[in-house]
């Protein structure tokens, strides 16, 4: 009994320590704002186990050209609200490559490519978010 027990303790600690993109349209703050778009400070091979780590949320038409310098080319995973769209540079107040995103999940930035040999992992210096 005792060893059932702690399987299922164990069992709960690794969901707990996994982490799991939300669905698009389950975006809301702690106060229950509609957020345009969340975005993660990790992603995993395992798209069950990305969106990990910290995240910064954009909210509905927030405009921010020059990212917060600790979030500067640190995103790597991204969930967009339904019927909104995110647009991304690489380079802040808006230069470098842009990437526009609509709603959905982006498991892995590592995945979209960026110009011919690049992508988007830790890459992101503003953003643009529209619903
Ligand atoms: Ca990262």
């Amino acid at each position: 009994m005792k060893v059932v027990f702690a399987l299922l303790l164990c069992a709960l600690c690794f969901l707990g320590l996994d982490a799991q993109c939300p669905e698009p349209n389950t975006l809301k703050d702690f106060e229950g704002n509609k957020i345009c778009a969340r975005m993660f400070e990790h992603s995993n091979y395992y798209y069950e186990q990305s969106c990990g780590g910290e995240y910064i949320d954009a909210y509905p038409n927030e405009d921010v050209p020059i990212i917060p310098s600790s979030w500067n080319n640190r995103i790597s995973s991204l969930v967009v609200n339904k019927l909104c769209s995110l647009t991304v540079w690489s380079r802040t107040k808006k230069n470098g490559k842009k990437k526009k995103f609509s709603s959905g999940i982006v498991y892995r930035l590592k995945d979209v490519q960026q110009g011919l040999f690049g992508n988007w992992d830790n890459d992101i210096s503003a953003y643009y978010c529209v619903c």
